[in-house]
C-alpha cells in the first residue's frame, strides 16, 4: 500500500524521509506505489473529470480539508497528460485586476509550502519574473501592474534597463535592436517549478487518504434529471453521483455540453519547446510581450520557451515548423548568444480561451455539476487555490469569496475580470 494509518485513524501517504530511504536501501525492500489502481464502483459522492492539477488538487484538498474522501477522479488518458504537464511551469501573481492578483497570491502561498505539504519535492524555485517592455504603451500598463500588485501585497515593481541587465546578464539591451528594452515589470516571487512533481503529489497525498483516480477511463456521457445530476457515462461502467466536478482543459466544453450547460470557451493550441542543457546562466524567468516569448532555464540547464497560443481553435497537441522559426528568430532578438543552443523537443497542449482571460468556477444552471475551466494560459499557476477553493464549495454548498468574481454568470450580467493585459505574451 501507498499509505499508512496514523493515531488519528486517518490515511496518510508513506513518508519519504532520509531515514526511510536508507531502512529500505538496508533491507533492499521495494518502495510502495505512489497510487494504486482500482475497480470502478457504481457510486462515488464526488466525481472529478481530469487528473490533471486541478483535479487532484480538489480532490486532496476534499480529503484533507474536508475528509470528504469518497471521491473519483477520471481521466481518458493518465495522471498529468494533459495541460498539467505540457505547461512551461511558470509561477507567479503580478495579475492585473485586484480579484487576479488577490487569487494567484493565493496560489503562489500554497505553492510555497506544498513541498512540505505533500512531502514530494515539487522543485519550486523563487528566482524572479521579468516581463520587459519595450514600448511606452508597454510600459505604462507595466506601472498600472505594479501599482494594482502593491495595493494587494503583492511584490513588484518597474525597473529600468540597467536593473534588467544586472539580472539577465544575457539580454541585449542596447538601442540598436528593434525593439530596444524600456524597463521591466520586476516580480521577485515568481519562479518555475516542477509540474509532473506537482501532479503525482498531489495524486499520491489524494490516493493514500482513499481517493481513486481512475486512468484510461472516458467520460462518454452524464445524466441530467429533474435539474440536477445523477450519473457520469464512462468506457468503463456509470457511476451514480450527485456532484460531478469538470477540472479538464481542452475538452471543457466537451464534458459541460454532456450536462446540458454552454462554456463561453475556444480551445486554442499552446506551443513549447526546451533545449539542450547548459551551464546555468539565466537566473530569472523572462518573458516579452512584444517579441512574443517567454524563457526560463531549468535546473537541468535546459532553456524551457514557449510563445503565444496558435491564431487558430484547434485540438491538436503537435508542434509545427512555423512556430520554431518564428520563437528562434524573437528569442535571438533577446538572447544573440545562445545562437548554436540546440532545441531538443516541441511539444503543445491546449487553452480554453474565455472571452476576459479569466477562468470559470463554481456553480452551473444544473445542479451539482460544477466547473474549474477555462484557464487559457493561466492554468497551472492556479492548480493549489482553485483546488482548495473548488473543495470548499463542494463540501460546504457556498462559493468561497475569493473565486465569487470567476463565476459563469458574469458573462450574462457583464461583469468581466479583463486579464489580458497580464498575459505573457499577444493572444
Ligand atoms: O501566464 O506566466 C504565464 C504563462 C507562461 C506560459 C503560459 N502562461
Amino acid at each position: 500500500m501507498g499509505s499508512e494509518r496514523r493515531g488519528d485513524g486517518r490515511r496518510r501517504p508513506a513518508r519519504y524521509s532520509a531515514l526511510t530511504l536508507l531502512r529500505r536501501g538496508l533491507t533492499a525492500s521495494p518502495w510502495p506505489r505512489s497510487w494504486q489502481a482500482h475497480e470502478l464502483k457504481p457510486s462515488y459522492d464526488v466525481v472529478i473529470v481530469g487528473a490533471g492539477v486541478h483535479g487532484l488538487a480538489a480532490a486532496y484538498y476534499l480529503a484533507v480539508n474536508h475528509g470528504i474522501t469518497d471521491v473519483a477522479v477520471l481521466d481518458k488518458g493518465y495522471i498529468g497528460g494533459g495541460g498539467s504537464g505540457r505547461n512551461t511551469a511558470i509561477l507567479r501573481s503580478n495579475y492585473l485586476t485586484p480579484e487576479g492578483v488577490r487569487f494567484y497570491q493565493r496560489s503562489l502561498t500554497l505553492y510555497q509550502d506544498l513541498a512540505a505539504q505533500l512531502n514530494f519535492n515539487v522543485m519550486f524555485s523563487r528566482r524572479g519574473h521579468l516581463t520587459l517592455a519595450h514600448t511606452d504603451a508597454s510600459l505604462r500598463t507595466m506601472r498600472w501592474r505594479a501599482e494594482v500588485n502593491k495595493l494587494q501585497h503583492v511584490d513588484s515593481e518597474v525597473i529600468g534597463p540597467e536593473e534588467v541587465k544586472r539580472l539577465a546578464p544575457y539580454l541585449d539591451v542596447t538601442s540598436r535592436v528593434r525593439y530596444p528594452i524600456l524597463g521591466a515589470l520586476y516580480h521577485p516571487p515568481g519562479g518555475i517549478i516542477r509540474h509532473d512533481a506537482v501532479n503525482w503529489g498531489y495524486a499520491r497525498g489524494a490516493d493514500a487518504r482513499g481517493v481513486h483516480i481512475h486512468q484510461d477511463t472516458e467520460v462518454l456521457g452524464i445524466d441530467v434529471g429533474a435539474g440536477r445530476v445523477q450519473r457520469v457515462r464512462t468506457s468503463r461502467g456509470d457511476i451514480a453521483t450527485p456532484v460531478v466536478l469538470n477540472c479538464t482543459a481542452g475538452w471543457a466544453t466537451t464534458i459541460a455540453d454532456m450536462a446540458g450547460v454552454g462554456l463561453p470557451i475556444i480551445t486554442h493550441p499552446l506551443q513549447a519547446a526546451v533545449t539542450e542543457p547548459v551551464k546555468m546562466f539565466l537566473h530569472t524567468v523572462v518573458v516579452s510581450g512584444s517579441l512574443h516569448v517567454y524563457v526560463s532555464q531549468t535546473d537541468r540547464g535546459e532553456l524551457v520557451f514557449g510563445a503565444s497560443v496558435d491564431p487558430y481553435p484547434s485540438y491538436s497537441t503537435r508542434g509545427s515548423l512555423e512556430f520554431i522559426e518564428e520563437l528562434a528568430g524573437h528569442v535571438l532578438e533577446l538572447m544573440p548568444s545562445i545562437a548554436r543552443l540546440r532545441l531538443l523537443r516541441q511539444w503543445a497542449g491546449l487553452c480554453d480561451m474565455t472571452p476576459d482571460y479569466s477562468p470559470i468556477m463554481g456553480v452551473t444552471p444544473v445542479d451539482g455539476f460544477l466547473v474549474d475551466v477555462g484557464w487559457g494560459t493561466y492554468g497551472f499557476k492556479a492548480g493549489p487555490v482553485s483546488g482548495e477553493a473548488m473543495a470548499e464549495l463542494v463540501a460546504t454548498g457556498k462559493t468561497p469569496e475569493l473565486i465569487a468574481p470567476f463565476a459563469l454568470s458574469r458573462f450574462g450580467a457583464g461583469a468581466l475580470v479583463g486579464e489580458k493585459g497580464a498575459a505573457s505574451v499577444g493572444h
